[in-house]
């Protein structure tokens, strides 16, 4: 069996901190100090190698070792004892689990066709060496149906590919220069908490805050101006902009002529969309859109922060194109602080390149209607699944579909994780993973431009396993393995390690960070360009335009009903990452919902309600609450089954319906209509 040696060395000596970084889904990437005593992790803390750090980390994090050493924590592989969902496991050897997992794989194949197998990951260790390494060689040698990776970012990534050709972001480090911030489906006091300064420290020094969110986040109640519209709106107010920065002078016209194609037809897109008509689609007063265009087009250096909550609706890749193109026709760049920031992963130019076998062109399974795939699919239909990096139960849109998969008796279900998640509840074989404490990763944010070294700070807990490790030793196990395959973790990294630029690798061996490109603070359109093919930005691209039911920055009108007129939304909360670190102990999790909707109900603070569609049933009691505006109520993401009453969470009332760009999920697309539950 393939296995890597690992590695006590003196780091893991006792007493001593270990040099890491947090490779959790999150854009900041943190530099970790971590303290071991005695083999266990003691303290977890911010270090100052990633500068945007800044020597701190967010409360979940420094709870990191509660989950690490936890009740829930998978210590041995185990074969399914009682009904699927039970969660009883007979333990076994890793040499017997991986015999069995091996065994249906290649059965699977055999019979049904490779496409029968399908793997489900996404970011749950959102690092280069646990995902796309020996993980794709064994589902792409076995035929595997491809996973298309769209749960997050499939929109916005659409657009800034598109517009842009991914050019890397205004640094958050450079944010205090600017004179106006735009906070665009963004939450940062929760979602990646080191921009939050730099939002502040330019607010000290005279920068004007716009926020756009339905919600009044902790940001939007320090803003000048906050556009709180209806959830999946942000397109036409988009538009207004774009229509009143062209027809009242107010387009760089130099700029757009030099440097973009495509204006002439988004201005006639744009036309119809007057603020008057904006502010009846949004819910936002026609002249506080206005005031908020006004300020735009009047300051400079201007930053648009886009985040991913516009994203997660039916116009979510409209909206985002819109917004991504505002800088462009308002000639926004070319000055430290001007221009966007969405993504960042992109700026190292990393090819995976290790990965030497070819894609098949097998069947493409949108993760996003997982439940589908494993209760509609046939030709052939899905017999197994093999889920690591990702708890779909908790993640994925229209749970009660994907739960009803989960079930199938005659589903072989893998699940290779760290926690006993809902998801690995429902397996017939579980597999204990290592977490990012106990592994060797590469960790590149997608906030700041940064690429850190995480080595592991204590040995494996139980007889959990990296995912290099126990890949590598399936492939053995399935008699696929080849010359030249990594051998396991270390074999692994050294594999990514080489194909990365010379310089990145070598700082990541010294250091443990590669000293970013530009010293990671870009000026848009001096250091970076568009990476378009002509180099221009494409105001209009075509592409897009096919793509779209309606075409391109053409509005979809918003789904509510009279029978479910409510908007649910399901933003990130501060106390996981969509669905880990939930399983620590945390306050009753409750609807929040605007006072006029509730005075409309008859309801009062802490009642017990039903939140429901045609879709599904969550009960758990509401919370009165300012900061959602009316006509949208908000439950958290990422909640594990026992958060609720019902044990249905948000994702059981969101649809399985796909974004006008990307394949992406409209999670932010449920409409609900709530109820006191009687006797209550
Ligand atoms: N603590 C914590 N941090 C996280 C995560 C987490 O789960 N917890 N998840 C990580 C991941 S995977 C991601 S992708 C990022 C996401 O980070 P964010 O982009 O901040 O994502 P969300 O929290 O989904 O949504 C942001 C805001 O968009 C608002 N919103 C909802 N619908 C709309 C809309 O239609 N229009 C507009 N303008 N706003 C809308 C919500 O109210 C919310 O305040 O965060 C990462 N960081
Ligand atoms: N309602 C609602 N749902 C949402 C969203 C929303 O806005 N609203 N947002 C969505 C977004 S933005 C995202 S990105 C998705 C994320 O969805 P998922 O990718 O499913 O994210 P997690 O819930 O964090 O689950 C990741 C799992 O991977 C496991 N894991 C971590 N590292 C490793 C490893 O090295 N090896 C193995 N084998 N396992 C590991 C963790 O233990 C964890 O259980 O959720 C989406 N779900
Ligand atoms: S989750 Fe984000 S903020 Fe928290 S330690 Fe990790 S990278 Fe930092
Ligand atoms: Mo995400």
């Amino acid at each position: 069996m393939a296995q890597s040696p690992r590695t006590p060395a003196d780091a893991h000596a006792d007493g001593h901190t270990v040099a890491t970084v947090c490779t959790l889904d999150c854009p900041d990437s943190c530099s970790l100090a971590v303290t071991v005593h005695e083999g266990r992790v003691t303290t977890i803390d911010g270090s100052t190698r990633n500068p945007v750090t800044g020597g701190f980390i967010c409360a979940k994090v420094r709870r990191f070792g509660e989950r690490v050493y936890g009740a829930e924590r998978l210590l041995r592989p185990g074969i399914r004892a009682g009904r699927k969902g039970d969660g009883h496991f007979t333990p076994a050897t890793w040499d017997e689990a991986l015999a069995l997992v091996a065994a249906r794989l290649t059965e699977a194949r055999d019979t049904w066709g490779g496409e029968s197998i399908l793997p489900f990951s996404y970011g749950g260790s959102n690092g280069l060496l646990t995902q796309d390494t020996s993980d794709a060689t064994l589902f792409r040698r076995l035929g595997a149906s491809r996973l298309a990776r769209t749960v997050c970012a499939a929109p916005t990534g659409a657009a800034s590919q598109a517009l842009y050709g991914r050019m890397p972001s205004v640094a958050f480090e450079d944010y205090p220069e600017a004179r106006l911030i735009v906070l665009w489906g963004v939450n940062p006091s929760a979602s990646g908490v080191h921009l939050v300064p730099y939002v502040r420290e330019a607010q000290r020094a005279g920068a004007r805050l716009i926020v756009v969110d339905p919600r009044t986040t902790p940001l939007a109640r320090h803003a000048d101006v906050h556009l709180a519209v209806r959830p999946g709106t942000d397109l036409p107010v988009a538009l207004a902009f774009h229509r009143f920065l062209f027809e009242e002078g107010r387009a760089d016209t130099a700029f757009l002529a030099t440097h973009t194609r495509g204006a002439e037809q988004l201005r006639a897109r744009a036309e119809p969309w007057t603020f008057d008509r904006a502010a009846a689609v949004s819910g936002v007063p026609a002249d506080r859109l206005r005031e908020a265009a006004e300020l735009y087009a009047a300051s400079s250096p201007a930053v648009i922060r886009c985040g991913w909550g516009q994203e997660r609706n039916r116009n979510g890749g409209n909206a985002t194109t819109a917004i991504l193109a505002l800088p462009a026709v308002a000639g926004k760049f070319g000055v430290r602080a001007g221009g966007y920031t969405m993504s960042s992963s992109s700026a190292w130019g990393i090819e995976r390149t290790w990965l030497t076998d070819q894609e098949p062109p097998t069947r493409l399974v949108n993760m996003n209607q997982l439940g589908r795939a494993l209760t509609e699919y046939d030709a052939p239909p899905v017999k197994v699944l093999f889920v690591y990096n990702a708890n779909p139960a908790a993640t994925i849109p229209d749970q009660v579909r994907v739960m009803g998969g989960l079930e199938r008796e005659d589903l072989f279900t893998v699940v290779f994780e760290q926690v006993m998640t809902d998801t690995a509840r429902y397996a017939d074989v579980v597999l204990p993973a290592t977490t990012f404490l106990e592994h060797y990763d590469l960790a590149r944010a997608y906030g700041p431009i940064s690429l850190q070294l995480a080595q592991p700070a204590i040995e494996p807990v139980g007889e959990a396993r990296p995912n290099a490790d126990v890949f590598a030793a399936l492939l053995d196990a399935t008699g696929l393995t080849r010359a030249g395959d990594s051998a396991g973790e270390l074999d692994g990294l050294m594999h990514v390690l080489a194909a990365l630029p010379a310089s990145a690798g070598a700082d990541l061996r010294d250091g443990g960070r590669a000293v970013p490109p530009w010293n990671g603070r870009p000026i848009q359109f001096v250091d970076v360009h568009p990476r378009t093919v002509d180099g221009k930005v494409d105001l209009f691209p075509d592409a897009l335009d096919r793509e779209a039911p309606r075409g391109l920055y053409a509005y979809q009108p918003d789904p509510s009903t009279e029978a479910h007129p409510l908007a649910l939304i399901s933003p990130a909360s501060e106390r996981s990452i969509s669905s880990t670190l939930a399983e620590l102990p945390r306050p009753t999790v409750r609807l929040e919902m605007h006072v006029d909707d509730a005075g409309a109900r008859g309801l009062a603070d802490g009642d017990q309600v039903r939140v429901f569609n045609a879709l599904g049933e969550v009960r758990c009691p509401v919370v009165i609450s300012s900061a959602v505006r009316v006509g949208t109520v908000s439950l958290p993401k990422g909640l594990w089954r026992r958060h609720t009453d019902n044990g249905w969470t948000a994702t059981a009332l969101v649809p399985d319906t796909l974004t006008d760009l990307g394949g992406g999920a409209c999670f932010n697309d449920a409409r609900v209509q709530v109820e006191k539950i009687a006797g209550d």
